[in-house]
């Protein structure tokens, strides 16, 4: 391991992993065969899509050699949505489309230059030295600045890190703005690949390049540099990613990661991208970074309402409902408690404007919006905290009664009811989406309604929502049938002009996959 890599990280969150891991497991995996990146049935098109991507590399650099391919996975999240920035528990897998970043650590020039096999994606270049103060103009949306952010997690994590020259290509397989967090795996890989280039200029070897922990916690802080006040959950997966199982990704008290199998067989996973770009760095002011903030002032109000104390507080921003019920767990209050009070408390189901908002937390309008609106701008008429906060608390209690699930074996012969069982929650965790946390659309609605009407035992919005993709938990002898139902009751009814390849990509079987990886050359 390079000197330079053993410093402690400067600003990730307190991190740990699963205790079952050995001490090789908690670092991101440097391997020498893409049979331990894919599965059997991804391995022959991926392979074919790894040796075009080497190709496409020796076109850009010719003549250099390509010395590693630094790679970070997409996520599907199968439930907790929209909890992890309230510090709860959400229950991810890895999936095989990913980011991949082809380098050649350089030791002239002194540049970093990024190509991208997208030819929408035009060709980067910045100095070196000019790497450790470059600003990212949060307000433009430049895909380099994902590469960047990766660069900003660098410094985070290792102060006087001497980033070398890196020839790179790009190339990804996660659709952006698909709900599928094509944003996390791009930040993760670049981290990942700034961090594997500066011990390989050292060392000129690649193993326990950086901590999965270190890699985490610094993508979670500087994913934020692109304007996006984002929660934990994607890099984890990530990073984090298991073959064949699911992750329960917690953040409180510390960042930890622990595998769950499924339990029993013949069910799949069925993605369905709606098609509808669900960007949240466009529509962050009245989404994404809104929740965050009707969320945290939310936790807040309680707190002071309700003599909480103060909460801790999320990455320099605010208080959370994970503080807020460990708050009350103090008093002796339990979870459905909480809920009863969140309801006394936010008594107006029409929400509170700005003005009553300041009124309830005891400050000034100007410092409100100083505090939570002005680093990630936000516009909204009402804030709506009784529903926002039904919906994070109800959420949370879905996690833990489908981890109660996964963690029983089904009755013998009786693998319906009880899949039928966690399907259930994911119907409820959809209906709570839609109503209580209004972040649905009418797309997602629809093939929710199609994959219920189909056979699906659960079906629910995945990721941030407001377009992007569902996953239905499905009984595996019905999968064909089901993809065909959804293609011609969807797809073909609303984008007839899809192409075969479109429409395999747009709905696909999923399996847990393997996080972020090295593979050498
Ligand atoms: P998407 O937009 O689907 O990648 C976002 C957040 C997650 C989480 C989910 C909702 C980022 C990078 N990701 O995911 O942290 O809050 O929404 O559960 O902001």
């Amino acid at each position: 391991m390079s000197p330079s890599l053993q410093q402690k990280p400067s600003t990730t969150q307190s991190s740990g992993s699963d205790s079952t891991m050995s001490s090789k497991d908690h670092y991101v995996p440097v391997l020498d065969s893409l049979s331990s990146v894919y599965s059997a049935s991804a391995l022959p098109a991926q392979e074919q899509r790894w040796k075009g991507l080497a190709d496409a590399f020796t076109k850009s650099f010719p003549g250099e050699k390509l010395d590693f391919i630094a790679r970070s996975p997409g996520r599907v999240n199968i439930i907790g949505e929209h909890i992890d920035y309230s510090l709860f528990d959400v229950l991810p897998m890895a999936i095989t489309q990913d980011v991949l970043i082809a380098v050649h650590v350089g030791e002239g020039d002194g540049k970093v230059i990024l190509h991208n096999t997208d030819k929408q994606f035009p060709s980067r270049e910045y100095d070196t030295a000019s790497l450790k103060d470059i600003a990212i103009d949060a307000t433009v949306h430049e895909w380099s600045n994902y590469f960047l952010s990766g660069v900003k997690g660098a410094f985070a994590l290792i102060e006087d890190i001497k980033i070398p020259s890196m020839h790179c290509v790009i190339n990804g397989r996660i659709p952006t703005g698909s709900g599928l967090s094509s944003s996390s795996a791009f930040v993760c890989a670049a981290l990942l690949s700034i961090l594997a280039s500066v011990q390989f200029n050292s060392t000129k070897s690649l193993t326990d390049v950086v901590t999965k922990s270190d890699l985490v916690g610094s993508a979670i802080v500087s994913e934020r540099n692109v304007g996006v006040n984002s929660g934990g959950m994607d890099q984890s997966a990530s990073v984090f990613g298991v073959p064949g199982h699911t992750l329960r990704v917690q953040f409180y008290p510390t960042l930890k990661a622990t595998p769950i199998a499924f339990q029993g067989e013949g069910f799949a996973f069925v993605i369905a991208n709606t098609l509808v770009v669900a960007d949240k760095f466009v529509t962050g002011p009245i989404h994404y970074n809104l929740r965050v903030v009707e969320t945290t002032v939310g936790a807040e109000i309680i707190a002071r309402v309700c003599n909480l104390g103060p909460l801790p507080i999320r990455d320099g921003f605010g208080g959370t409902f994970r503080g807020v019920v460990e708050g009350f767990k103090a008093k002796g209050v339990d979870f459905n408690g909480v809920i009863e009070e969140v309801k006394k408390v936010f008594s107006k189901e029409e929400g509170y404007t700005l003005a009553e908002t300041a009124e309830l937390m005891g400050q000034s309008e100007a410092e409100l919006v100083k505090k939570y609106m002005t680093r990630f701008p936000i516009r909204a008429e009402r804030f709506q905290f009784r529903k926002r906060a039904l919906h994070v608390l109800e959420e949370a209690q879905r996690v833990e009664q489908f981890c109660q699930l996964l963690g029983k074996a089904p009755a013998k012969g009786d693998t319906e009811t009880y899949f039928a069982a966690l399907g259930n929650i994911m119907q409820a965790s959809h209906k709570s989406c839609k109503e209580q946390f209004d972040c649905s659309c009418d797309e997602l609605d629809q093939i929710v309604g199609l994959a219920m009407a189909n056979g699906a035992y659960g079906s629910r919005l995945t990721g941030a929502g407001w377009g992007g993709s569902t996953v239905s938990l499905v009984p595996k002898s019905i999968v064909s049938h089901f993809v065909k139902t959804l293609k011609e009751g969807y797809y073909l009814k609303r984008l007839p002009g899809l192409t075969e390849e479109e429409l395999d990509d747009a709905i696909c079987v999923t399996e847990p996959g393997l996080g972020s990886a090295i593979v050498e050359y």
